[in-house]
């Protein structure tokens, strides 16, 4: 599958980033709010908005954007945190996106990526993350708890990511607060927002924040995210797309 290859190459990468000095973006120091906070205090939907070149399953997306502006333009639109991808081997993203997106925007940073050690935390938090991806499906229970708690003690949040049920006991044993519910299913590349409801009707307790993630594209999908219980969106492709962003962060 995908994931696997993906995963295989991550590995490789691995043992290269252990070898590079962790160089500090001084813009990685500045005071941004936790999206748990906030996304708790607002009634409206809230919005992740994604920096994404490429991906597997699309292609090419947009490989000329600008990560700073597109950033700049996502904050003045509303949105409450913004993702970046930064794999560059399927996604064409990279670390130095997300520092240049950092230095331009204010509001928090998920580091969206495949990580499988600690060491690629260490380089996110220090190019200015302040939440990183933990996708169940990448790893055993014992390796997320571990990567899980060493996150949160760097002072960072975490975006538990799910896409089935035993996933989703797995994220809710460990106490995760933030779960992301993937419609999207790596092996197929099939995209159904039904995901989301079947997914967020698992979780009982009223603190855990649900952000349903990937192939939202209209008014009406988010409706059905919200109707399901997610009290966020990750969007990429569509905001990728757009060239009248204002309107679609208005619907
Ligand atoms: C965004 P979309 O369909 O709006 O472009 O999807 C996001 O959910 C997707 O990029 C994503 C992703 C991931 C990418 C979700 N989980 C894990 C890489 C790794």
């Amino acid at each position: 599958t995908i994931l696997e290859d993906i995963l295989r190459q991550k590995k490789k990468e691995v043992e290269q980033l252990k070898k590079q000095p962790i160089v500090e973006t001084p813009s990685a120091n500045k005071p941004v709010q936790t999206v748990v906070h906030t996304f708790h205090n607002t009634d409206r939907m809230n919005i992740i908005a994604e920096i994404k070149r490429a991906s597997p399953s699309k292609g090419s997306i947009d490989m000329e954007a600008d990560p700073a502006e597109q950033a700049i333009l996502y904050e003045a639109c509303g949105a409450g945190a913004i993702s970046v991808l930064t794999d560059e081997a399927f996604f064409k993203g990279s670390l130095d996106d997300l520092r240049a997106v950092r230095n331009a925007v204010d509001i928090p940073i998920l580091c969206k990526d495949f990580v499988i050690d600690k060491v690629q935390i260490d380089h996110a938090k220090s190019a200015g993350a302040s939440i990183i991806l933990l996708i169940v499906a990448a790893m055993n229970p014992s390796k997320l708890s571990e990567l899980y708690t060493y996150a949160t003690r760097q002072g960072l949040e975490v975006l538990c990511e799910v896409h089935n049920e035993p996933e989703m006991e797995t994220a809710i044993d460990l106490g995760a607060d933030m779960i992301g519910i993937n419609n999207r299913n790596l092996k197929t590349f099939d995209v159904t927002l039904s995901t989301t409801e079947r997914l967020a009707s698992m979780v009982v307790n009223p603190e855990t924040i649900l952000i349903s993630e990937s192939g939202i594209k209209t008014r009406d999908d988010v409706m059905e995210t919200a109707k399901s219980g997610a009290s966020g969106i990750l969007v990429g492709e569509t905001l990728m797309r757009s060239n009248n962003l204002q309107e679609l962060f208005n619907e």
